[in-house]
Parts: C-alpha cells; structure tokens; sequence
C-alpha cells in the first residue's frame, strides 16, 4: 500500500522519440542506426564519439575542424528565446472542448453551433509578474490561455482567473507591467507586487481598485489551477448569419470547484515546491483524474448595454452573474501533458486576434490594444512570421493563402503562382464562409479621450468587497497590509487608505490600524461618488459557492513504525472512493512497518513533505512514533502549521503528546480536529473534509483578526 501522487504510471515515455523529417520531395534512407539508436548531428551524419572533443594530441588544443563538438555548442548558445515579458512563467496541457447547446440563434461559429462537436484544445496557465524560473504561490493574477483548434481556424480566449482588469486604456499596459516587476535599478523584488513602484502606481490608477480587491483576496493565491475560474474579460460579440451582434462575455467554471490557500500557506509552499501548480496538475492528468470546467456565456444586447449601471466595454467592470446569469454551453477536459515543455507549452503563441467566423470584438480599448500586441509579441519571442508553422500554433485545417518565405519558411506552396488574383489557379476569397467583421455604426470626434462612463472606479470594488464572506474580507485587510508593510514610503501606504475610505470605511480602518498611520487620511478625490446600492454577488466569494466536497483534493497521512494498519488502509479506501489522492509522510523515505509488519511506502520524508502540501492531514502514529515526533522541529510544524492553516487533523490517540508539544493543546481541539477512534471514523473524516477549512478557527488564532474583529467588519 503506497501512496500513488506522482508515481510514474507509465503514461509518460522516458526513452527519447525522434521524428524523422524526409526533405522536400526526398525519401528517407533506412540506414544502420536509424531507428533512433545511433546519435548524428544536426545533418544526419553518425557520431562517433560524443565524450571528446577532437584534440592535437592528448592534452593538446581543441580543433576548429571537430564539426560535432562547434554544431553542439552553437546550438546549445542559442537555446533560449525571451521570454514573455508577462505571463512568462507557464503551464500548457492538451485537452478537448465538447459542445452541449448550440448558439446558433447568435453566431455561425461551428465551434458554438455544432453540438456534440468535438473541438481539440491547448490551455496555458500562468502567473503575470514573476520570470520564468520564479515561484508558483505567488500572489498574482493568473493567465488562463485557451487556443481551440476549430474547423474554422483557431480561436484563442486569452483570459485570466480574475474578470477585470488593472487598467482601461491599453496605453497604459507598459507603466502597470513595469511598476509590477521587478525595479529596474535592483531587478527586484521577483513575482510580487509588494513593492514601492507598484503601490505608487495603483495609488496614481483610482480606476484599478476594482482588480485591486481582487488581487488582496484569494483569488490570487489559487490552491491549484484545477479549481480555478477563467474569464476572457472583455465583452466580446457574437455574430449570426445576418450581420447581427450579441454581446458575450466568456467564462470557464471548475467542475471541482473554487480554492485557495492562506497567504502564510502560500509563502511556505513557495519554499517546499516552487512547482506546486504546475506539479498538481501533471499529477491529475497522468494518474487519470483530468480537470473539467464548464464553458459559459453571458449574452446581452444593446438594449441591455444602455440600461446597465456601467460601461460594457469598460474592462475594469463586470456584469454580475445575477444581472446576467452565466449560460453552461459546453465543456472541457484538460487530459494530456505536453510530450514536451518547450515546444509546446513555451512556443504556444497566442493572440486575441485570433477569432473565428461568428465570434468578434468590441472598442473596449483594452481589447483593441491587444489586438496588436500579441502578434507583434508572438514576431519578438519566435523570431519569424512564420510562427504558425510551428505545430503547436498550427491550425488543424488547411492554410492556404500567398504568403511565403520568411525565417524557417516550412510550407512555401508548390507551383507557379504566387498572388491573387491570378489565371492559374488557387484560393480565392469566399464572401459566403469567409470571416466577415462586424459593421459596426461609429462615428465621433477623432481625439485622445477617456469616455465619461468610464468614470465610476470605486462601485464595483465596494460591491466585491461586501460580496465576500467575513473571513474573505479579513483576508483582503490582511493582503493589503501586508503588501503595503513592504513599501518604504509612507504617503504611497496612505494614497491607498485614501482609496479605500471611497470603498469600504471598515476596510479603510483595518488597513490603517494594520499599519499603525497615526490618523486615517483624506478619501482620494473621487470623479463619481461610490454607489452603496449594488446589491452583494454571491457568485464573487469562493467560500460561499465551496465546493463542500474534498473530491481531487489531497490528504497527507502522517506515518511512523507501528501505526495502526487498519487506519491507513480504512483512510486510503475513503480517499480513493472520492476520488481524492493520499501521500505518505514518514520519518523515513523508506517507508514505516506498521503495527501488522506490512511495510508503508513513503511518497515524502517528513521534511521535504511539509502540511502546506496537503488540504488536510492524518496523524496515524504509534507511542513511540508520536514520542520521537514530538522532538522534532520539523514534525512540530507540520501540526502546528496544518492547524494554522485551518485544515481538518485527524489523529489516533497516540498522537496526542505530539499535537501537544506542536502547541495544539487538547483545550484547543474543535470541529476540525477529529480523533480516529476506530476504522469507521474514516469516512466520515473524509466528508467533513469537503468543507475544504475550519475558518473559524483563524478568528481565534490570528493577531490581524483580532483588530479586523474590533473594527466591527466580521
Ligand atoms: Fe496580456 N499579454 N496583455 N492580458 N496576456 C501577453 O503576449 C497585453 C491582458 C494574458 O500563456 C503577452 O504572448 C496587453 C488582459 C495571458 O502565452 C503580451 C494588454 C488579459 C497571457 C500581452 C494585456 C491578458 C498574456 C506577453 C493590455 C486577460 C499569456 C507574451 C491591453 C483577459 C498567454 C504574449 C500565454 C500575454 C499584452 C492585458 C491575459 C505582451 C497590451 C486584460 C493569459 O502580448
């Protein structure tokens, strides 16, 4: 009995494949050697030594005229491409998008319209501020770009977990990119916003308040990326054989449900598993259990456009799924891991741009800037235009048009002609499936201008913050305190408590207190006063739509010699009934020999397997487990941060002493701290692990609760 997380079930190769390309018009040669079992250089000629280079003499100069070993380097040089310059740290998967009901009333789109059709997709998450090689738990927005290889060319949603945006105006993407990362003078701090330069920013910015809220709250620390949602932001449009528009607004909706961690929690993962996102999801997909999301759609018209409180091409806003409920059309499973990182997931090139017959823009002038930044973007990182070549990029239908040459042109057509129109022959244009653009009616001044209804920065930020359960809104206080302990200035900590007070006053005063500002500063002059009569959106807090289920969570099952056999067993067969996923922990990699000599296979040494890994925890210790245990720093905080954490504990009664000296006294004990007397009480530990935290237990534990709690909020 061991513990499966990670175990290679086979479903990857470990040998290395090599496609064999035969050169234009040419037949491969079957040579010795080229069933992948000989290494050649990049020309295909056979090496034969790939330990030495080719010397004069044995301990003499490297030779000029070793072909392999220059070949070998030159290439390794120029290994790397830029980065993304946000976005750059990334996960893709494949996975496939199944329609239920059609949209046909609204759009052409076979991809919308053919139910049943089965549409192969590749998704990249991703964090926005920090490089490449930087942490997965830092507190960010995260990229949830979805490409759609449709029968009508490729259509990209480029969306976010998060469904708005910093900024109005694509101009000023540059000033928040470069406020967010790293200062130019130091290149630090990595992946994080708690900084001088971005507080300065945002406190100049009143119209990125709505996305600051949700930045501060958990939405921006996602326990994994399995139970995230996703939003294209912008309002887009669909349009139907006609000509006519709807407006749309695209959703992506976790079948597992929404997550996060606590920010502590977070920081510590940092530290145990950079990779802890991108880790989990390999984990689901090749052992079998692939995520799910629902795609939705919010469709309204021009009618509704004019009567609703803000503007809908405004990216900082919403439109409340009370005000438009979300609409499931269809859904999609993510259900195979790239073959290979770099290829895939770090070639991929999306663009808004991409879109399809029957799916279009609006002006939001968020979305029209980005309409030009990604293609050029895709031209910087992949060197060529003709990036679509690519496989990843490729679209699974024919090209054909007279664009050629270029760098690493791989499908210059065969034949003589090469312009349209022509006498010979080829592609020609089709008004009747071609992509017709949307004839929009605009008119108007031609001027650099913010329009009027772009006013209102503080309504919908206070309509987040009142939407979110107390404990959610402590964790926004909390955020914001600790981002703005970071900066060095005081009046860019103050600008933003004067942001606050057009939001929240309790919030405004928490932060304040948080931060020890000896008075609370002047309300930020605001262009429109804040609206209080918003009603609050269930839909915005992630603990009121929990998913009161601990299905593809991950339960870790603290192990030493002589535990009790039957409550392993009795747990792993209610984690896998869920199904859910277990990991051994024990003091040895090796494994512990439980009370009835079976041998338990560790999947982590207590050390490298701390409880900011697991969403709870099992204590199944012997006396004497539970006695060693007790001596040990790193044992002790795997129990004194799981109940800080506010995770469920289930112990045997031999773990007691070690619950004791971890500081969780038997007077602290609640709901969540469950005793496993006997095998039956498995189940039920399981299922009332489905409430995910016992979050009233940091109201009692926390310093920052306390005075949330004086402030009257909670
Ligand atoms: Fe992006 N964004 N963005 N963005 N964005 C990029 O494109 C940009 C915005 C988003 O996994 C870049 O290929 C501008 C909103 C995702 O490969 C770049 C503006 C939303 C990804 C770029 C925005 C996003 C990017 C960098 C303001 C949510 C990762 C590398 C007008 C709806 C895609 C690249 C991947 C990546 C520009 C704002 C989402 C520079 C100019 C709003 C998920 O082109």
């Amino acid at each position: 009995m061991t513990g499966t997380i990670g175990k290679d079930t086979g479903a990857q190769s470990h040998a290395a494949e090599f496609e064999t390309f035969a050169g234009e018009g040419g037949e491969l040669h079957q040579i010795a050697g080229s069933d992948g079992t000989v290494l050649t250089t990049q020309q295909g000629v056979p090496v034969a030594d790939d330990q030495n280079s080719l010397k004069l003499g044995e301990r003499g100069p490297t030779l000029l005229e070793d072909f392999h070993f220059r070949e070998k380097i030159f290439h390794f040089d120029h290994e790397r491409i830029p980065e993304r310059v946000v976005h750059a740290r990334g996960f893709g998967v494949h996975g496939t998008f199944t329609l239920d009901e059609s949209l046909a009333e609204y759009t052409t789109a076979k991809v919308l319209t053919e139910v049943g059709e089965q549409t192969p997709m590749f998704v990249r998450f991703s964090t926005v501020a920090g490089n490449k090689g930087s942490f997965d738990l830092a507190r960010d927005v995260r990229g949830f770009a979805a490409k759609f290889y449709t029968k009508e060319g490729n259509w990209d949603i480029v969306a976010n977990n998060i469904p708005v945006f910093f900024i109005q105006d694509a101009i000023k993407f540059p000033d928040v990119v470069h406020a967010a990362k790293q200062e130019p003078d130091r290149g630090f701090p990595q992946a994080q916003t708690a900084h001088d330069n971005f507080w300065d920013f945002i406190g100049l910015t009143p119209e990125s308040m709505h996305m600051i809220m949700w930045i501060m709250s958990d939405r921006a620390i996602p326990r994994s990326f399995r139970f995230m949602e996703g939003f294209g932001v912008h309002s887009f449009r669909l349009i139907d054989a006609e000509g006519k528009g709807t407006y749309v607004k695209f959703h992506f909706k976790p079948k597992l449900g929404l997550q996060s961690v606590m920010w502590n929690e977070a920081l510590k993962i940092n530290g145990s598993d950079p990779d802890f996102h991108r880790r989990d999801l390999w984990d689901a997909i090749t052992m079998g259990t692939p995520p799910e999301w629902d795609l939705g759609v919010q469709l309204f018209d021009d009618d509704f456009a004019d009567q609703f409180e803000f503007d809908v091409l405004d990216s900082t806003k919403i439109i409340p799924e009370e005000q438009i409920p979300v609409r499931r059309i269809g859904s999609f499973v993510l259900d195979r891991v790239v073959d290979n990182f770099f290829a895939e997931t770090e070639q991929v090139a999306f663009c808004t741009q991409n879109v399809v017959p029957g799916i279009g823009f609006t002006n939001d002038p968020l979305l029209q800037g980005r309409n030009f930044s990604y293609l050029d973007t895709q031209l910087k990182r992949l060197g060529s235009p003709n990036f679509t070549h690519i496989p990843i990029n490729a679209p699974k239908v024919p090209v054909q048009n007279f664009q050629q040459d270029g760098h690493m042109a791989m499908r210059n057509p065969k034949g003589r002609v090469n312009y349209e129109p022509n006498s010979w022959g080829g592609p020609r244009e089709n008004p009747e499936i071609g992509y017709r653009h949307f004839a929009a009616q605009d008119t108007g001044r031609k001027a650099q201008v913010r329009s009027a209804t772009f006013a209102d920065h503080y309504s919908q930020a206070r309509q987040f913050f009142v939407s979110q359960t107390p404990i959610e809104q402590k964790h926004i206080g909390d955020a914001l305190v600790f981002e703005l302990s970071k900066c060095e200035r005081i009046d860019i900590r103050q600008r933003i408590v004067a942001h606050l007070r057009n939001i929240d006053e309790t919030l405004a005063t928490v932060v304040a207190d948080g931060l020890g500002l000896p008075a609370l500063p002047e309300p930020f002059p605001a262009a429109v006063p804040t609206r209080t009569d918003l009603p609050p959106s269930e839909a915005l807090s992630i603990v009121k739509r929990g998913p009161q289920s601990f299905e593809g969570r991950k339960l870790g099952i603290l192990v030493t010699d002589g535990a009790s056999a039957s409550v392993v067993k009795a747990l792993v067969k209610a984690v896998e009934a869920l199904p859910a996923v277990y990991e051994i922990i024990s003091p040895k990699i090796a494994g512990a020999t439980l009370d009835d000599g079976t041998l338990v296979e560790a999947k982590q040494k207590i050390d490298g397997g701390p409880s900011v890994l697991y969403d709870a925890v099992a204590l199944v210790v012997s006396d004497e487990g539970a006695a060693m245990l007790s001596e040990d720093k790193t044992a002790k905080d795997f129990v004194s941060d799981a109940f800080g954490h506010g995770k469920f504990i289930a112990y045997t009664a031999e773990a007691l002493p070690l619950l004791e000296r971890a500081g969780v006294a038997a007077s602290d004990h609640d709901a969540g701290v469950i005793a496993l007397k006997s095998t039956s009480e498995a189940q039920t530990f399981l299922e009332t692990c489905g409430q995910l935290r016992v979050w009233d237990r940091e109201l009692k534990i926390d310093l920052d609760a306390a005075s949330f709690l004086k402030a009257g909020a909670a």
